[in-house]
């Protein structure tokens, strides 16, 4: 199947890469969200996301004319819903946000139209969009109901791009492609070899869905692994970083770093997806989840206790990110522990991250600094690493001497 035109629903932290690649590879791509001032800025040029080398191709993109960011859905080919699935407070997925791009997209959809749901999704998401669709067009046909005779074809394509290299991961990752109907993947398929250079492996949606659920799941409950291995290393007074790395010679062994937490919007959430649709058989998968939530708050008392020892504690916390090298701190453990220590008043906090000029709101409102590592350093009696940004990484280990240092990452 050929595409000229491709409409991408969301221009987040995945749909804006996923246009301007596509846009770089000659096709018309129509950028949608219903943030005005994303919109303004991508139209512009410019980005309103971290993500490095995104500002060129995006520029680059947009030069070209061959991608332009709306707010109204405009006919297209085929459209790619990369809007966010987050979960409730009792942990259900919400997939409103999918919802709202089946209804926009509904009426300007067209006999031969692909729609490829990207966004990391429960088992079933696929078939509910594919049935909202079909709710608002009942003059189309569907997978669902009649198979590869339909009008419309639907498939799921989760993203597994990296933060930080999500350029590079684009083009080079495996896809998983999991159609409503062998049609719809066939055709989902020759739409991602526009830019892929990995496999575009096909499969059933609601394999498709559980293999981006299960990867991320995958990570988190060997991350629990590591972390409920550093609280046990605590409590026998082991080094926990030189026991991984004594356990890692084994062949078969491969044990990854524990930290101050899970975070980001990926890890931390999509396990819950099939916590909530197998509650039952999912026990690993939810303890998991369980032992990488209480992790701040084990380094929070830890940091409490060491802070306990000064008259006026004055606590340096390097890192606010959720993890090494980038701006992002959705989800971070590194936030949790500082507003949580502020909270506590238990001295004066000060914040480190280079990624960032001023402190998110949330910080602004309490009694933190946000300061370079020099400054901080020279002011601290406690010291927490709490991301391994490569600023940390290269510091001068003299300025940690003379000082109690709690380093959840095992950078100094
Ligand atoms: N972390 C540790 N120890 C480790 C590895 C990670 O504590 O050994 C922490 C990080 O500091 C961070 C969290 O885990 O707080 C998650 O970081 P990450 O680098 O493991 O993953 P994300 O959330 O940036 O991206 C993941 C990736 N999934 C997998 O590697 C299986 C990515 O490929 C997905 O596309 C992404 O989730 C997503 O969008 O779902």
């Amino acid at each position: 199947m050929k595409f000229e035109t491709v409409s991408v629903i969301g221009l987040g932290y995945i749909g804006l890469p996923t246009a301007a690649i596509l846009a770089s590879r000659g096709l018309k791509v129509i950028g949608v969200d219903v943030n005005e001032e994303a919109v303004n800025t991508i139209n512009r040029g410019e980005i309103h996301i971290v993500e490095p080398d995104l500002d060129i191709v995006v520029r680059a993109a947009v030069t070209t004319g061959n991608l332009k960011a709306v707010l109204q859905m405009e006919p297209a080919d085929a459209f790619m819903v990369a809007v966010p699935t987050p979960f409730k407070e009792n942990k259900k997925p919400d997939l409103s946000y999918i919802k709202a791009a089946a209804e926009s997209i509904a009426p300007v959809l067209k006999k031969g139209n692909l729609v490829v749901l990207e966004s990391t999704s429960p088992v079933g998401a696929t078939e509910k969009l594919a049935g909202w669709l079909a709710e608002y067009r009942p003059d189309l046909t569907f997978p669902q109901q009649t198979g590869d005779k339909a009008d419309i074809l639907v498939a799921h394509c989760p993203e597994r791009v990296l933060p930080g290299y999500v350029l590079q991961e684009l083009v080079s990752n495996d896809r998983v492609i999991g159609g409503l109907s062998p049609e719809s993947s066939a055709a989902a398929v020759d739409l991602y070899k526009t830019f892929v250079k990995g496999e575009c492996i096909t499969t059933n949606a609601r394999t498709a869905e559980m293999a981006k659920l299960t990867e991320n799941s995958f990570r988190d409950v060997n991350i629990a692994f590591a972390n409920e291995l550093s609280m046990i290393c605590e409590k026998l007074k082991i080094n926990v970083w030189e026991l991984i790395e004594l356990s890692n010679r084994h062949p078969r062994v491969s044990i990854l770093k524990p930290g101050p937490g899970v975070g980001g919007h990926c890890i931390a959430v999509d396990p819950w997806f099939i916590v909530n649709s197998c509650p039952e058989e999912a026990k690993i998968i939810k303890q998991a989840r369980l032992t990488n939530d209480e992790k701040p708050f084990f380094v929070m008392e830890k940091i409490t206790k060491a802070a306990d020892q000064f008259k006026k504690p004055v606590i340096a916390c390097l890192g606010l990110a959720f993890k090494a090298d980038i701006d992002d701190l959705r989800e971070s453990p590194a936030l949790q522990i500082v507003k949580e220590l502020a909270d506590r008043n238990i001295g004066q906090i000060i914040a480190v991250e280079p990624n960032i000029n001023a402190l998110p709101k949330g910080l602004t409102e309490k009694d933190i600094k946000l300061s370079s590592l020099e400054m901080a350093l020279g002011e601290a009696n406690v010291v927490v690493v709490l991301v391994d940004h490569q600023e940390f990484k290269n510091s001068d280990r003299r300025q940690f001497s003379a000082k109690v240092v709690i380093d959840t990452r095992g950078v100094i």
